[in-house]
């Protein structure tokens, strides 16, 4: 039998005891990091700050199911293909050592080198501020995320076979250690999935790019989907609940970020679950029918009224929502 799928708490970048004893109030048995804050000078994290968190996270009975993304100038020259990728690349292969001496089994990872892109925010239910992507917008209005242009790549462009080389290199020089070391590695979705954005080439902005991926690319045990729902939900032909079974049956998804969209690309605004483009119920059981074993955290979520900088109260919405429906799901599916 399958391990159960789990639903942590995540997207924060400090272990703080306020955070920590949010994920325990709220009822989740882990927590994911997104960022963290760690000494980066030397362009890799290192042993011991991995496990400093790793025990922190261990003292508060909470499961530490990854760390999202490192800061993006670990491995930019990568991404881009320019001089400098190979030292880069082997700091990352340092950070994937010593997570894996730290018992941290996954790294999210991303190949947007500029960024995700939004438009002004909306409003959505009742007022809520929500995040926004409309292409119309993107050359009048400010980005409120996301780098127009890449001062590194000093006027030039990148090609999707560029962009396809500059992945294969990278993969094949950090997938084996990966492997050794015993840590999995979770691709996200291009947010928002366009085939291009100022000038770069993206690649994970349609499921057929991420079959060629993960069957034809980079193949490995160790390197699967870091399964944002809502990216998937913001694609053009947005079968959210088909690449699921997809993926799903073939053991690539590896976690997921449950959130939602109305509308697709070009134009699209988040909600709250149970309000966008898929059904947040037949989702969840997709996952449990393809014997999915990972964890689900929420994602960016909508800032409701009074809510903090970090969204206490759209972050509790969206995890309660999510873990009753797992718990729903298993007991009646
Ligand atoms: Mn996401």
């Amino acid at each position: 039998m399958t391990e159960r799928m789990r639903v942590a708490l995540g997207q924060f970048n400090e272990m703080t005891h306020e955070r920590l004893t949010f994920a325990k109030q709220i009822g989740v048995s882990g927590v994911q990091m997104n960022t963290p804050l760690l000494p980066d000078e030397d362009g890799y994290w290192k042993y011991e700050d991995l496990k400093r968190i790793k025990d922190r996270c261990d003292s508060y009975g909470l499961r530490l199911e990854a760390l999202e993304n490192t800061p993006s100038r670990f491995y930019n020259k990568a991404m881009l293909g320019l001089p400098g990728r190979d030292e880069q690349i082997e700091n990352y292969q340092k950070t994937l050592r010593n997570m894996g001496k730290a018992g941290i089994p996954m790294l999210g990872y991303n190949w947007m080198p500029n960024g995700v892109w939004r438009t002004p925010h909306k409003k959505g239910r009742a007022g809520v501020t929500v995040t926004s992507f409309d292409s119309a917008e993107i050359d009048s209005a400010p980005l409120v995320a996301g780098v127009r242009t890449l001062d590194i790549l000093e006027g030039r462009t990148i090609s999707h076979d560029e962009m396809w080389e500059n992945y294969r290199y990278f993969t094949q020089a950090v997938l084996p250690v990966a492997e050794e070391a015993g840590v999995k590695m979770a691709i996200h979705p291009d947010d928002p999935p366009v085939p291009e954005l100022g000038g770069v080439a993206h690649l994970f902005y349609s499921f057929e790019n991420y079959k060629k991926a993960m069957e034809e690319v980079a193949p490995s045990p160790n390197h699967g989907i870091e399964f944002c729902m809502g990216c998937f939900s913001e694609m053009i032909n947005n079968d959210v609940i088909g690449a699921i079974r997809y993926f799903g049956e073939r053991g690539k998804i590896f976690y997921v970020h449950m959130r939602d969209v109305q509308g697709c690309v070009p134009s699209f605004q988040e909600c709250f679950l149970g309000e966008g483009n898929f059904d947040p119920v037949m989702a969840i059981k997709a996952l449990k029918e393809t014997n999915f074993d990972g964890f689900i955290i929420d994602d960016h979520v909508p800032k409701m009224i009074d809510d903090t900088d970090w969204n206490h109260r759209g972050h509790a919405h969206a995890t309660a929502y999510i873990l009753a429906l797992v718990d729903a799901v298993y007991k009646l599916c």
